[in-house]
């Protein structure tokens, strides 16, 4: 009896014995280590991407910033705090204005203050006056210190000269006399003449006709109307 039990032990041992361990399986068809003729190089011997960051802004040169509008003779607000001035860009490279002086040949000199960076092809404008409240409704990227006659910078309705300098360095100058400057309208220079070069003729200046938020005309800080 004792035998047969333990036979049956046995006989129950065997047909629960786990199946022996199967062999690992075989290694995928696909190569897990790269072929070195077409895997990429590993990170470290790549090239260095491609510098796409912003530009750091320089100083502008010589005819780089042009005196693109001049509201010269403002109607709706006194002169002190109408008058302003549009700078356009024709540089290829952001360019920082900080410390742009302004001046004519007499005693007209001062620094306008503001943020001074402008983009390719971009527009900036100094005012008398900064505020929009008070200068007819222009938005200011700067402001410069009114005053006639020295100890600042006035635009004289019936003539005068204005440059703007960087260092000392003429980066562009424009004249005008008796009848460039409209009452009440802002002068501009005609778009396909937006170069330091060209602007010195007052055949290429016309009067803005776009309305301003105080009833004078221009377009500070956007693109002039072509002159007819
Ligand atoms: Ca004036
Ligand atoms: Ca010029
Ligand atoms: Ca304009």
């Amino acid at each position: 009896m004792i035998l047969v039990l333990l036979g049956c032990a046995v006989e129950q041992a065997l047909v629960v014995a786990p199946d022996p361990p199967r062999p690992p399986a075989e290694p995928s068809a696909e190569p897990s280590v790269p072929n070195a003729d077409t895997a990429a190089p590993p990170p470290d011997t790549e090239a260095p991407p491609e510098d796409t960051g912003p530009v750091a802004p320089r100083a502008p040169e010589a005819g780089e910033l042009v005196l693109a509008e001049l509201m010269i003779d403002p109607a709706a607000v006194a002169d002190a705090h109408g008058e302003w001035i549009e700078i356009v860009s024709v540089a290829s490279d952001p360019l920082d204005w900080t410390g742009l002086e302004l001046a004519d040949d007499g005693v007209d000199l001062t620094v306008a203050l503001g943020s001074g960076v402008v983009a390719p092809g971009g527009r900036f404008v100094v005012c008398a006056d900064g505020d929009a409240a008070a200068n007819g409704g222009v938005s200011c990227d700067g402001t410069w210190l009114y005053h006639a006659f020295g100890g600042g910078l006035a635009l004289a309705n019936t003539g005068d000269e204005l440059e703007i300098r960087l260092g000392g360095a003429v980066l562009d100058r424009v004249t005008w006399s008796a009848g460039f400057a409209e009452v009440g309208a802002a002068t501009g220079l005609e778009p396909s003449a937006e170069n330091a070069a060209d602007n010195d003729e007052a055949t290429r200046w016309c009067a803005a006709v776009a309305a301003l938020p105080g009833g004078d005309s221009g377009t500070p800080g956007e693109p002039n109307r072509p002159c007819p």
